[in-house]
């Protein structure tokens, strides 16, 4: 007997983080008596006065929002990482080590409507916030403090997101952030055995199997990566080699907004609710050295596995031994797949 893929438990090695996942596509047969999330309601105001984002607004901070007519950028009243955080020689303790982070954190609103969110947006809308985060990356890049910037967006609350007002984060640190410098010291060792940068080999290579393609323009790929855990996980990957938003040309800023248009409005069509989600881009270092191993991608992570209102935990195995899916990514690429030809 040999191993079927869509049949049989198996693991797959996810090469960006060394990590593996264990797949269980004979498992979506169990029965579900636990948790039903609630399905937020889709229906919100233009403008609601109490939102701590709306144009005109005052926030917690007592600060006031301006009327703003697009985008809008404000450091965060709360901002986890600070400018001016006192330098520390790190101590070579091997159990209570300790190290200073400095760093700005920024909220971006996307839009003046308090009703919208990216799917709904319109496509020169959603390029006014892509250009909105590569003109953020290119100020962090000549601060010499800062060596990375992480952009995430977290959507429902669900995810965490305190407001359904659009929304994303920039937190830009001092340090690079654990996932990131583990992503790197594996993207760089792929380029160094086999020359090419490694997301750029692999989007070759998913383009040829196509089964968990979901979506291309000129200039990206939508996907469900091989590794995937969140079930309807995905990653846009540019086309061409990328390290880092600086570089993106106009077209590229057109295609990034479209692509990330059309995989939020697909996801919103899987359970015919607003998907959840927690996004985020991963690039080069926002420093000037030459960072020719990375490829800039963005993941998507949303939680809701059978409708919307059951979530996948990630619980128990996961959180003691290894993460674990049930329904096998290129399953859950058809279903994206027919949710965008329901668009
Ligand atoms: P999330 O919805 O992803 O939590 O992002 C909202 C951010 O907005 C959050 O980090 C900040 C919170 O600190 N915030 C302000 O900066 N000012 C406010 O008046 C409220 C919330
Ligand atoms: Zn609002």
């Amino acid at each position: 007997m040999t191993l079927d893929l869509e049949v049989h438990p198996h693991k797959r090695f996810n090469p960006l983080t060394g990590e593996w996942v264990l797949v269980s596509p004979h498992r979506t047969q169990r029965p579900w008596q636990g948790k039903q999330e609630q399905t937020e309601s889709a229906s919100r105001p233009s403008y609601d006065p109490g939102c701590y984002l709306c144009p005109g607004n005052q926030r917690h901070g007592g600060q006031q929002n301006p009327v703003y007519a697009d985008t809008f950028v404000f450091t965060n009243d709360f901002s986890a990482l600070l400018p001016d955080t006192p330098a520390l020689v790190e101590n070579p303790d091997d159990l209570f080590r300790v190290a200073s982070e400095k760093g700005i954190c920024k909220v971006i609103c996307f839009s003046p409507r308090h009703d919208l969110s990216v799917p709904n947006m319109t496509q020169e809308a959603v390029e006014l916030v892509v250009d909105v985060w590569k003109n953020e990356y290119e100020q962090f890049l000549l601060n010499p403090e800062i060596s990375y910037v992480q952009i995430f967006e977290n959507k429902g609350a669900i995810m965490g997101c305190s407001n359904p007002h659009p929304h994303c984060q920039v937190w830009a640190s001092s340090g690079i952030p654990s996932i990131v410098a583990l992503e790197q010291e594996n993207q760089r060792k792929y380029r160094e055995k086999h020359g090419v940068p490694m997301l750029v080999d692999y989007l070759a290579r998913e383009l040829e199997q196509q089964d968990r393609l979901i979506y291309r323009n000129e200039e990206f790929v939508v996907l469900v990566p091989f590794w995937a855990v969140w079930p309807f996980e995905t990653v846009i990957l540019p086309r061409q080699h990328c390290p880092s938003m600086d570089s993106f040309t106009i077209g590229q800023v057109r295609g990034f907004a479209d692509a990330y248009r059309k995989l939020t409005q697909a996801y919103d069509r899987v359970f015919e609710c607003e998907f959840p989600y927690t996004a985020g881009i991963h690039q080069a270092p926002a420093t000037n050295a030459i960072h020719d191993d990375w490829q800039l991608h963005m993941h998507f992570y949303p939680p809701l596995l059978r409708s919307a209102t059951v979530r996948k935990f990630m619980v128990g195995y996961e959180m003691l031994a290894s993460a674990q899916r049930d329904i096998t990514a290129e399953k859950a690429a058809g279903v994206l797949r027919q949710a965008m030809s329901r668009l």
